[in-house]
């Protein structure tokens, strides 16, 4: 086929944020907008470089996805890229997606999906590029990619033909080949692997009114909880819900909280089911949710840490370390202290954990926003969370008959105390005056600002404050300004940071923390609980004054 090179010019805002490129699908419709992204991609790739390289390509489905793999085929083809596997009419989970980069030895993947964000031709899309250990481009190869992207020249396309993306089978053109697989099989291996799907088949036969619902919300999820939850472990098919992915996810948020799921929160209370879960637009995020049980994403990481030995894939590996990142509670921590473990702080965003799980230090990780995974892939993973929590309940009512969700939460709490957490959302506020909250926080926090720490608000009294700087101890690169900390005595913590994956206006995020050890507070409800420090920390941050945001429009 012939390589055409078709000039271009760059587009100067195609820098990767927290988890890819996100924009308005209309940005990517522009005239060579994703031709040029992919083009810079394809350039940024080094050891291999693109031309006899082999990719995954595979994302959510949302609107765009298809015209958008066409595009990457070409572009690919003209870039004399080897082969390419793409996922079935081009779905692949993003936890998927890694795992058959890993157990394809392909050379990295594109993945396309803006994850939780609303899908829809007015709303948004996503491109993100992921490496050979089937993880998320570290920040060298994503700065890489927008430096290439601020002086592209030219795209290289080849002519090959508009493919077929709902055959599953091979295609080769001179030395090019398109490989179609199923988008759910090496996955269901993967889990089947990792879990004792035995036990906890039993459990469901044995305890035949143990009600599960799982909300897929019209994402990526839907065949696959279809294969894991009903053909797998053979739950009824009641048992799953909105999982029939829509390249608009039905006009909703594909977002796993409390806000966004709603209807199943809703079922689980009215309905008395037992265990719901739910995932987002990309399969990444969960959320477990219990009747009158919400487990905090940080909370659950810590319990899937506490539990990990009833997994089989620990007790064949061992639990090497254990992470989190930043903002996320640190009921983590707590479980690695008393288990003896190494535990990592790291910034926003699944990139930073590669590194460490490349290097055998980490094992189970996650971050509050409702992201749980480990080492058997590079990616965060929905479903893999919902089936731990299956695993871990199915062997304690081995012991203890009955064992739900909320038992399991208490008895945490119990040994290791309880980490209140909540984060406010304060989204598509002005950019201007977000800039100008953080540079006023910075300014308080600042080297040289010692008179901040010391001083005291309300009942809590500073005893550090900095903005979060990582330093990777496996490669040693750094990265700054990750989000404004301020520590109190008591070990209550406020975090604030601008999102990286917003695609309109700036969102603040505010995160805010409270550790107790006193019994009778355990089952408080959280709002009430960290009502004096989100007090403290709005006075701080000025942020009603900055933004002339009254009110968070998300809390989770
Ligand atoms: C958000 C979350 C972060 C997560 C990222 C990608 O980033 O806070 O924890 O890793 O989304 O998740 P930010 O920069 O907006 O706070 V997903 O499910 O979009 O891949
Ligand atoms: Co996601």
């Amino acid at each position: 086929f012939k390589i055409n090179a078709i000039p271009t010019t760059p587009f100067g805002d195609q820098k990767p944020g927290t988890s890819g490129l996100r924009k308005r699908v209309k940005v990517f419709q522009q005239e060579n907008y994703t031709h040029n992204f992919i083009q810079a991609t394809l350039n940024a790739m080094t050891s291999p470089c693109a031309e006899g390289s082999t990719l995954v390509v595979g994302g959510d489905g949302r609107y765009f996805s298809k015209e958008a793999i066409q595009i990457i085929i070409r572009v690919a083809a003209g870039n004399k890229v080897s082969k390419l596997i793409i996922g079935k009419d081009g779905i692949l989970s993003t936890p998927a997606a890694s795992n058959i980069i890993r157990k394809r030895k392909a050379d990295g993947g594109i993945l396309l999906t803006a994850s939780h964000n609303p899908g829809g031709p007015e709303n948004d899309f996503g491109i993100k590029f992921n490496v050979s250990n089937g993880g998320p481009a570290p920040e060298n190869v994503t700065n890489s990619i927008y430096e290439h992207s601020k002086n592209i020249k030219q795209v290289f396309v080849g002519e090959v033909p508009e493919i077929d993306l709902s055959t599953i089978g091979v295609q080769t053109f001179e030395g090019f080949t398109v490989e179609i697989v199923d988008s759910v099989h090496d996955y269901a291996i993967l889990l089947k692997e990792i879990f004792d799907f035995e036990l906890i088949k039993s459990f469901f036969a044995k305890n035949p009114n143990y009600k599960v619902l799982f909300d897929g919300l019209h994402g990526v999820t839907g065949p696959y909880s279809e294969r894991i939850f009903v053909e797998e472990l053979g739950l009824p098919r009641s048992s799953i819900q909105n999982c029939v992915p829509l390249p608009d996810f039905g006009g909703g948020h594909p977002d796993p909280n409390l806000t966004y799921a709603h209807s199943l929160v809703e079922r689980v209370e009215k309905e008395n089911i037992n265990f719901g879960a739910a995932s987002d637009g990309d399969g990444d995020r969960n959320m477990i949710y219990g009747k009158g049980a919400f487990v905090t994403p940080s909370d659950s990481v810590a319990i899937i840490a506490a539990h990990a030995e009833v997994i089989p894939y620990f007790q064949k590996t061992g639990v090497k370390g254990l992470a989190r990142s930043m903002p996320t509670s640190a009921a983590i921590d707590l479980v690695a202290k008393k288990k003896g473990l190494e535990i990592f702080e790291v910034p926003t965003g699944w990139k930073f954990f590669g590194n460490l799980m490349d290097a055998g230090r980490l094992s189970i990780c996650g971050e509050e926003s409702f992201g749980t995974g480990s080492d058997h892939i590079r990616e965060k993973d929905g479903i893999w969370a919902v089936v731990a929590w299956l695993n871990i309940i199915a062997a304690a009512n081995e012991k203890k008959p009955g064992f739900g969700i909320r038992d399991i939460l208490l008895e945490h709490y119990h040994t290791y105390g309880r980490n209140f957490f909540s984060r406010y959302d304060y989204e598509e506020v002005n950019g201007d005056g977000a800039n100008k909250m953080i540079t006023h926080l910075r300014h308080l926090v600042g080297p040289g600002k010692s008179e901040f720490v010391g001083k005291t608000f309300g009942q809590f009294t500073i005893s550090s404050a900095d903005d979060f700087e990582y330093h990777d101890p496996i490669d040693n690169s750094v990265s700054k300004n990750q989000g404004i900390r301020i520590i109190f005595t008591d070990g209550s913590r406020i975090v604030i940071r601008l999102s990286g994956t917003g695609s309109q206006g700036a969102t603040v995020r505010l995160y805010v923390e409270k550790y107790s050890q006193n019994v009778s507070e355990y089952e408080s409800d959280t709002q009430e609980a960290l009502k004096p420090l989100i007090d403290v920390a709005l006075e701080i941050s000025k942020l009603q004054q900055f933004t002339g945001r009254e009110k968070p429009t998300v809390i989770t």
